[in-house]
């Protein structure tokens, strides 16, 4: 047998099934899943926002981004097409950091992203060290096509939710469907429950 059939046989063997959510399997790929071109993004008209119903709109230059304490994270990623990748490494800064005296009344947001891409989730799921911005994959800057200059990245949901390109979130008072969820996929998107579409 070729040593590199015997080597990948034992890779998959090794993962932990624990770590798999049901309907998915492993891959050490990374494919790129965008449902438009990749926009170009230039580092000096680059910001973050965060508006909607918030008591003050705030935002941020990618300098000061930067300058902003970040976390290095290795997390596991689960695409609703039933590819799971593990221990994927990310540098950014934590949503409850960019959130950290931000009032509002509002328990929903709208992330919305470079090319009109949305997704929707609670404002729980990306506080409490859930969601982060991040802008290195892997130890380098995060190429274009994974949405550099810099994504949300929110591991716990499927992740459609982890939008590219981000531009910012809308905090809202009530919550509206994003891009897929408007085409049917689930509103919250656990993978461990298999939550892809609607109604499950
Ligand atoms: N702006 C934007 N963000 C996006 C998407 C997109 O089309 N546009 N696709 C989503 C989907 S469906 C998935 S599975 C992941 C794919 O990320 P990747 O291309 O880095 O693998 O990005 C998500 N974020
Ligand atoms: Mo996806």
């Amino acid at each position: 047998m070729a040593p590199s059939r015997n080597f990948h046989g034992r890779r998959r063997a090794d993962v932990n099934p624990v770590r798999v959510p049901p309907g998915q399997y492993v891959t050490p790929e990374f494919p790129v899943l965008s449902a438009g071109p990749t926009p170009r993004m230039p580092l000096e008209s680059w910001s973050f926002t965060i508006r909607g119903a918030v008591e003050e709109t705030v935002s941020w230059t990618w300098d000061e981004l930067r300058a902003l304490p970040s976390e290095t994270l290795t997390v596991d990623i689960h695409c609703v097409t039933k590819w799971t990748k593990l221990d994927t490494s990310w540098t950014g800064v934590s949503l409850d950091t960019l959130l950290d005296g931000v009032q509002t009344l509002g328990e929903q947001v709208l992330v919305f992203s470079e090319g009109g891409y949305t997704t929707n989730l609670p404002l729980r799921d990306i506080t409490g060290g859930k969601a982060w911005l991040v802008y290195d994959y892997e130890g380098k800057p995060l190429a274009p096509e994974h949405g550099g200059p810099a994504r949300l990245l929110v591991p716990h949901l499927y992740l459609w939710k982890s939008a590219k390109w981000v531009q910012g979130i809308e905090v809202r008072e009530q919550d509206r469907p994003g891009f897929w969820e408007h085409y049917g996929y689930n509103n919250y998107g656990d993978p461990w429950r298999e939550q892809r579409y609607a109604g499950d």
